[in-house]
């Protein structure tokens, strides 16, 4: 039995979609419910995961932890398929969490006004430039690792909602925009927010 520490809406919702899509029991947490969620994650972020006696941190690793251990269809076997998986899943984690995470730090550290404004649309033209080179994937290929379905998709589907959050401009393609509808209408991802609402 897992753990899943998340916040409403945060990264660690894929983590939840993952779970699911695995089909394997876990309990979930608030992080604003546990009295000292840095004795569980150091740094204060969400996803957290415990385990037995463990909990692992980083959005990746867990996903990978997952993978690597469960029964599933979303890490390729063959060699190659599975560094694409994974090379999309540090991508989306690694690159494209960090542009929309400018925003939150944006907002919460320049007072409203000329100056946020400015550096919120400077970030968002960084945000644009990665969903044009996703959309230019996605011409070739249905998912953005191949023929098939891996985690980068999902955790894609989770960040590109929080763009509605700031007052920017953020264009997807239009085979973005069907790949993230069609991942939102997973029984496991309407689930996850679903459960999420559930939890106080
Ligand atoms: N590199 C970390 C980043 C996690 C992260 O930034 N989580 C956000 C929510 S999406 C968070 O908890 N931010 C609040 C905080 O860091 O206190 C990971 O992939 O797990």
């Amino acid at each position: 039995m897992y753990t899943l520490y998340f916040s409403p809406g945060a990264c660690s919702l894929a983590t939840q979609v993952i779970l699911r899509e695995l089909n394997l029991p876990f309990t979930l947490v608030n992080r604003n419910n546990v009295e000292d969620f840095q004795a569980i994650n150091p740094v204060g972020a969400v996803p957290a995961l415990g385990h037995r006696d463990q909990v692992i941190t980083e959005g990746a690793a867990i996903i990978l932890h997952l993978l690597q251990n469960h029964p599933n269809d979303l890490l390729p076997q063959s060699a190659v398929e599975k560094e694409a998986a994974i090379q999309q899943l540090l991508f989306a984690n690694a690159t494209v969490h960090p542009a929309y995470s400018k925003l939150f730090f944006i907002a919460s550290a320049l007072p409203e006004g000329e100056a946020q404004t400015t550096a919120l649309q400077a970030a968002a033209v960084g945000i644009n430039k990665l969903w044009v080179h996703i959309e230019h994937i996605l011409q070739q290929q249905p998912y953005l690792a191949g023929e098939r379905l891996t985690p980068a998709d999902i955790l894609l589907s989770v960040y590109e909602t929080w763009g509605q959050y700031f007052n920017v401009d953020i264009q997807l393609g239009p085979k973005t925009q069907a790949l993230l509808q069609q991942i939102r209408q997973r029984d496991s991802y309407v689930a996850a927010v679903a459960a999420e609402q559930q939890v106080a």
